[in-house]
């Protein structure tokens, strides 16, 4: 890759799985060919739960918007963040995992050394010029030895990759439409976010960035 723009060119197809720690692999370009399929079926999910802002605890609503698919979804208000198996919105259970999903979320860890990875829920961000994931940990679901599999789909982005502490300064690796993040194991719990995401508007879905974040959370 040059050192000039950071998003002028797509790294070699060698690269396929890059380390991030002992067990975080990024998965260049693992979800290209499923790319039309994921995102008609973010299309079909966000028909029945609608991308909203959630506000955190502290009373900040988010920049990124986002909505859930499977049997638990991901949900935070004044009272907290947590898995709940019904969209607050309408009442109705979150829409369910679609195939397409599930075999790659599955393939995808098992590249990774994770086997038989099979999540019950996807929480789905989508981000626009200028939102941010600020650092955090992913640590409301009940059994820490399932991986996280997320996709990365539209705009590319830096995802920052740090430590267990806050304060452990962050690895930034940049991020593109069909590269897949796996972690579990030692690195589950480390702090991790994204970048206020630039405006560079891709050919799929224009100036969005979604990104798929599969758990198992119950
Ligand atoms: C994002 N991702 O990529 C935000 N969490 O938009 C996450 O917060 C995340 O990518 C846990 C594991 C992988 C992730
Ligand atoms: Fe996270």
């Amino acid at each position: 890759m040059t050192t000039g723009d950071l998003f002028g060119d797509h790294p070699p197809a060698d690269d396929t799985r890059i380390a991030l720690g002992e067990a975080a692999f990024v998965l260049r370009g693992f979800a290209l060919s499923e790319a039309p399929a994921l995102i008609a079926a973010v299309d079909a999910i966000a028909q029945q739960a609608a991308f909203r802002h959630m506000v955190t605890p502290g009373g900040f609503e988010m920049s990124v918007a986002l909505t859930n698919s499977g049997a638990l979804g991901w949900t935070s208000d004044r009272r907290g963040y947590r898995y709940a198996t019904h969209d607050p919105l309408t009442e109705a259970a979150w829409p369910p995992l679609p195939d397409v999903f599930l075999r790659l979320a599955h393939s995808a860890a098992a590249e990774a050394g994770f086997h038989g990875f099979t999540p019950d829920a996807c929480l789905i961000n989508r981000y626009v010029p200028g939102a941010r994931m600020s650092l955090h940990q992913d640590k409301d679901e009940q059994d820490y030895g399932a991986p996280i599999v997320s996709v990365s789909l539209g705009m590319p982005a830096v995802f920052l990759f740090g430590g267990h502490r806050r304060a452990d300064r962050p690895q930034r690796i940049p991020l593109f439409h069909g590269d897949v993040v796996v972690w579990g194991g030692p690195d589950r719990l480390r702090y991790h976010g994204i970048a206020p995401l630039k405006d560079h508007p891709h050919a799929m879905l224009g100036s969005q960035r979604i990104n798929l974040t599969f758990r198992k959370a119950g």
